[in-house]
């Protein structure tokens, strides 16, 4: 006989774990009891104290650690609520065009709700992890020669000509289930950050981060704001350079975009809060994922590393004095993992003494 679910300890477990982005803020977000939840249990990720690098910087540093969402990006926040509505919609299949976190979401929550998923790819520069995780939800994948915007582009239309559900952030309910983060810090800290450090591309999740923090604001939840400060490769850095980049370039492939589609509630929210963008470079980039990697132990994506080197370009012109500085760690390592060829690791025979040598060695 099959046990009975309902009086087992797995059906009380179940009932007790985090329901996920939309059960747990359901007042702030624009579903209804006829809304079908399509959840993946995203979000309550760590807010992980800096172990040292927020000492040297003279900072009370926390890391939003993001990559523990589902599919390794914050993307679940906000696809959790867009896969949910364009079910309840009645949607024939969702679409996106996307430099990789998207996508890996979009294809996973849309395999979750039995939608089929459509996704677009600029044909250079999406990492190798994130195709991979497109691939293996079963999403319908083509790559487009050409970079981000213009695959934005195309798929804007693409999506109003057939019909098909737009899942990037212009699609109001992502940025709604994005905002969560925000309610997440604040529940965490008692307070709001005086810093909330991020890297940006589209403006996203800046645009979203923000509503988040006046939406607990309004609510009673927090009294202060933080500043937004937005990170953005210097290759890369429409909002810093105050123009739109029509070869966006940067290591950090994520962000490689030229055109922000959020771009006003970016600016918004960086004037709005008494924050700014700044831009840093690749090496800087690489610099910090090392950093993050053996000085804190969390291993992140080149985009989200750019948020600490933005961090550390700050502290270099001018000193902290102790402020509570958040800095959302955005994407897995795993998905874009630094490069390191087998051939260059020391081999030693298969003998004890072979191992303890080369062991000391590198101990020493
Ligand atoms: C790890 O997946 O645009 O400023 O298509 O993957 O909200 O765009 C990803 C963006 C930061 C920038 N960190 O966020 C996409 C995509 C990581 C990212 C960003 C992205 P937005």
């Amino acid at each position: 006989m099959m046990p009975d679910d309902s009086s087992s300890g797995h059906a009380l477990t179940a009932a007790m774990a985090w329901p996920g982005v939309i059960e747990a803020y359901r007042d702030f977000l624009p579903v209804t009891a006829a809304t079908p939840v399509v959840t993946l249990q995203e979000g309550r990720t760590p807010l992980i104290p800096s172990k040292r690098l927020g000492a040297r910087l003279g900072l009370r540093l926390f890391f939003k650690f993001e990559a523990a969402n589902p599919t390794g990006s914050f993307k679940d926040r906000g696809m959790t609520v867009a896969v949910s509505k364009a079910l309840e919609a009645g949607s024939r299949a969702v679409v996106c065009a996307s430099t990789g976190n998207t996508a890996a979401s979009a294809a996973a929550y849309a395999a979750r709700a039995s939608l089929p998923c459509v996704i677009v790819l600029p044909a250079d520069g999406v990492a190798a992890g994130k195709l991979g995780q497109v691939v293996a939800h079963g999403a319908r994948v083509v790559a487009v020669e050409a970079g981000f915007d213009a695959a934005l582009a195309a798929t804007r239309e693409l999506a109003a000509r057939a019909g098909l559900t737009l899942v990037n952030s212009v699609n109001p309910y992502r940025l709604e289930g994005q905002k969560t983060v925000a309610f997440e810090i604040v529940d965490a800290l008692g307070r709001a950050p005086d810093l909330l450090v991020l890297p940006v591309g589209n403006g996203g999740n800046i645009t979203a981060c923000w509503r988040g923090f006046q939406e607990y604001r309004q609510a009673g939840r927090l009294t202060a704001l933080p500043q937004m400060v937005g990170v953005q490769a210097e290759g890369a850095a429409p909002l810093v350079d105050g123009h739109p980049v029509t070869s966006p370039r940067t290591v950090a492939t994520a962000i490689r975009i030229g055109r922000p589609a959020s771009w006003e509630g970016a600016v918004e929210a960086a004037r709005a809060s008494g924050g700014r963008f700044v831009k840093v470079a690749d090496d800087a980039i690489l610099a910090a994922r090392r950093e993050l990697a053996a000085g804190e132990g969390l291993l992140v994506e080149p985009a989200s590393a750019a948020a600490l080197a933005g961090l550390q370009l700050l502290a270099a012109a001018r000193p902290f004095s102790g402020e509570v500085a958040v800095c959302i760690l955005t994407g897995h390592g795993l998905k874009d993992p630094p490069p390191l060829a087998p051939s260059l690791l020391p081999t030693v025979a298969r003998t004890v003494e072979a191992l303890s040598t080369v062991v000391e060695r590198l101990l020493a």
